[in-house]
């Protein structure tokens, strides 16, 4: 069964781009109110003003970076009133940088994936709990990876930093039991957005490269899991979700053509 969410307010982290942005998108078309945070204030204003434009939804732009811990806290200790109610959490914010074996590897590389992908995470987290508890009903969603369950050449740091936020989720969960709040993994596969462009700083042909010969899975389609985790009927926890586009099996089950 499904639950309506219109009119909630929801908070997602890296809606500038990819998968954040098609979040942005289908719960704006659900009828919320949505804070959208990232560090790009053009894409996030731009991204504003057409969701206002084609559903007129309500939106606050936050342009932070998740990894300073002071300045998320900042922000929401600091939320007009109007915007304090948040119902649900997509800590979505994320990136991979490089594909280099750990005899390669660099620290700056390294302390990127982790500051930004687990404990950016946390510092979201930890600043928003307050206000998520004050709900009836509230939801934390976080964007795992494949990569969390299945390491792959070169992925180390990156897995690791999504192994661990699958643990992060199931903490949480597992914490948070007998509260209002539920929390889901939502574990795409390959997507083809402007991930692989990050992860090899710009370098186009590498990073189109990464889905040559298949169809990737897009922002829509991870978004379309994201909306029916968060739209299910209260007592309904959807733990995990696991999406592949059909040409991939694993992480390191591709097929290509
Ligand atoms: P994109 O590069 O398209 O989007 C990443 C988003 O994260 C951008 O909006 C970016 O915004 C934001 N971001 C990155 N670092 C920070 C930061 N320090 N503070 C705030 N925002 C930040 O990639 P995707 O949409 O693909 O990635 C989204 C999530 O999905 C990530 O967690 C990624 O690990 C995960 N994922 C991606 C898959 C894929 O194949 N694409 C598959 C599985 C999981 P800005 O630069 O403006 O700050
Ligand atoms: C992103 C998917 O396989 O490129 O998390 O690491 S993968």
């Amino acid at each position: 069964m499904s639950n309506s969410i219109k009119g909630k307010i929801v908070l997602i982290t890296g809606a500038s781009s990819g998968i954040g942005l098609a979040c942005a998108k289908r719960f704006a078309k659900a009828g919320c109110k949505l804070i959208l945070l990232a560090r790009r204030k053009g894409r996030i204003e731009s991204l504003a003003d057409e969701l206002n434009s084609k559903f007129r939804t309500k939106t606050l732009n936050v342009v932070a970076d998740v990894r300073k811990r002071k300045v998320i806290a900042d922000v929401f200790l600091g939320l007009p009133a109007e915007w304090k109610d948040i119902s649900i959490l997509i800590n979505n914010a994320g990136l991979s940088r490089g594909l280099d074996k750990i005899q390669d590897g660099k620290y700056r590389d390294w302390d990127e994936m982790i500051d930004t992908n687990l404990k950016g995470v946390l510092n979201v987290t930890k600043s928003v709990l307050p206000l998520l508890m004050k709900q009836s009903m509230a939801h934390i969603i976080n964007i795992g990876s494949t990569a969390g369950h299945e390491v792959y050449q070169g992925g180390n740091v990156y897995c690791a930093s999504k192994f661990a936020l699958k643990a992060l989720t199931k903490g949480m969960r597992i914490d948070l039991l007998g509260s209002n709040i539920k929390v889901t993994s939502i574990d795409p596969g390959l997507v083809e957005t402007e991930f692989s462009l990050v992860r090899f700083r710009g370098n186009k042909q590498k990073a189109s490269n990464v889905y040559k010969g298949l169809k990737a899975l897009n922002g829509n389609d991870v978004a379309e899991a994201v909306y029916f985790a968060a739209s299910r009927n209260s007592n309904t926890v959807i733990a995990e979700i696991v999406l592949m586009p059909r040409s991939q099996a694993s992480s390191v089950h591709v097929k290509r053509y």
